[in-house]
């Protein structure tokens, strides 16, 4: 099943990141990727991290790129595992980046699962996880 914000394989299908955390992305394919286009208005610190990251199944790679002319330009940040030494736990399979932003300026999110998966044809728990990108 795809998720809601499919389809966003792509910087071009990027989805919005509205305010509030994105609840229940996943992954319905080996290689999908989740692209967010995020607008911060303020300068500050920044939060990007993913949560509820599902055990076993998931195991979220995210990556921020600076927008430039429409498109990803420089890497500016990108994070695996919260807690590399603790990763058994799915906690810390979810990933974190703090990034200090400039007033009007603009981010693509892109996240990849970085486990591979035995997919099922009749199961629906694809590896799972939400996405939240706030003011420290
Ligand atoms: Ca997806
Ligand atoms: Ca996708």
């Amino acid at each position: 099943m795809l998720d809601a914000y499919e389809a966003d394989n792509s910087y071009s299908q990027a989805k919005a990141y509205l305010g509030t955390p994105q609840y229940a992305h996943n992954f319905h394919r080996n290689g999908d990727e989740d692209w967010v286009l995020v607008y911060m208005s303020t300068a500050g610190t920044v939060v990007f991290e993913t949560f509820d990251v599902v055990e076993l199944t998931a195991d979220t790679y995210l990556r921020v790129y600076q927008y430039q002319n429409g498109a990803p330009g420089a890497l500016v940040g990108s994070n695996d595992d919260i807690c590399p030494q603790y990763y058994w736990l799915a906690s810390c399979q979810a990933s974190r980046v703090v990034l200090p932003v400039a007033a009007n300026t603009a981010y693509f999110v892109r996240i990849t699962n970085a486990m591979t998966v035995d997919y099922r044809e009749y199961d629906t728990s694809y590896p799972s996880y939400s996405l939240r990108i706030a003011y420290q």
